[in-house]
C-alpha cells in the first residue's frame, strides 16, 4: 500500500524550528507516513502577531501549491495561529490541518476543560479568536503567555523550555483543567516529557495534527470542494499570489 505523504509547513523562516517540529512529527507518524518538512526562504523569522501572520501567508500558499504539484496527500500548517488555513484548504485537494485546531480537538476528547500555554502576551488574543472560531471557547479555562519571544525556544539556553514547564505546573494546580495545550509549534518536543512529569495530557499541535491527518487519510477524507472550500475562481489574479493558483493547463 502506498505511503501517505504529509507536507509539514512551518510558516516562519526558522530552519531550526522546522527541524524541531519535523523530529516530533516523524516520531509520531506511522510507518505508512512520510513527513516532508518545509519552511519559506523569505518571510518572517517568527510569527508573533497579526502582521506576521499576513506576511507568512504568501509562503504558506506557495508551499501548498508546490506540495499539490508534487502530489502530497495532506498539509499541516505548523503555526499556532493557523494562518491562511481556509485559503490553503481552497487550494488543496487533500486535507489541510492547523496545529491549533488539531490540538483543541484532541484536548477536548480527553478532558472537559484545558488551558493553553503560549509565548508572547500579544498572541494570546490570537488563541482566543481561534477558540471562538472553532467552538472551543467554553472548553478553555485560560490562555497563558510565558512572555518570551518565539525564537527563545531555539536559542539553546533552555530558559524558555523551563518557563513552559513552570507555567504548566502552575496550570495543573491552579486552573482546574484536565489537559494543557502547548501554544507554539516550537514547543512540540516538550509534550511527551511534560505529560509524563505532570501526569496529565499535555498536547502539542504538531503531534495532534499528524495523528489526525493520518486518520483522515486512512478514511479517504479530503477537503470538501462543494461550497466555500472549492478551488478559487480564476479571475486573472496578478502579482506574487498568482503562482499559488492551479497552473493553467498547457
Ligand atoms: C508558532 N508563532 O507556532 C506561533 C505561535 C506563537 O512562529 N510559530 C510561530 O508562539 O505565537
Amino acid at each position: 500500500m502506498r505511503r501517505h505523504r504529509i507536507q509539514l509547513i512551518n510558516p516562519n523562516t526558522s530552519q531550526a524550528m522546522t527541524e524541531t517540529m519535523a523530529h516530533t512529527a516523524r516520531a509520531i507518524a506511522g510507518s505508512r507516513v512520510e513527513i516532508e518538512a518545509v519552511c519559506p526562504i523569505e518571510g518572517v523569522p517568527s510569527i508573533e502577531g497579526h502582521f506576521d501572520e499576513a506576511v507568512a501567508t504568501l509562503g504558506i500558499l506557495q508551499h501548498i501549491r508546490e506540495g499539490e504539484d508534487r502530489g502530497v496527500d495532506g498539509h499541516i500548517i505548523a503555526c499556532f495561529g493557523d494562518p491562511g488555513l481556509l485559503a490553503a484548504r481552497e487550494l488543496a485537494k487533500g486535507p489541510v490541518l492547523g496545529i491549533a485546531e488539531a490540538a483543541m480537538h484532541v484536548a477536548s476528547l480527553v478532558a472537559t476543560r484545558f488551558s493553553i500555554v503560549t509565548t508572547l502576551p500579544r498572541t494570546v488574543i490570537i488563541a482566543r479568536h481561534l477558540l471562538h472560531r472553532y467552538g472551543f471557547h467554553d472548553h478553555c479555562a485560560a490562555v497563558h503567555a510565558i512572555d518570551l519571544p518565539v525564537l527563545s525556544l531555539e536559542d539553546g539556553s533552555g530558559m524558555a523550555q523551563q518557563k513552559v514547564r513552570d507555567f504548566c505546573l502552575n496550570v495543573k494546580h491552579q486552573d482546574n483543567v484536565g489537559a494543557i495545550i502547548l501554544g507554539c509549534g516550537g514547543m512540540a518536543d516538550l509534550a511527551a516529557e511534560l505529560s509524563d512529569t505532570l501526569e496529565m495530557p499535555v498536547i502539542d499541535g504538531v503531534g495532534a495534527a499528524v495523528s489526525l491527518m493520518e486518520s483522515l487519510l486512512n478514511l479517504g477524507v479530503t477537503t470538501s470542494k462543494w461550497g466555500d472550500l472549492d478551488f478559487p475562481r480564476n479571475k486573472g489574479i496578478t502579482g506574487p499570489y498568482a503562482a499559488c493558483l492551479t497552473r493553467p493547463s498547457p
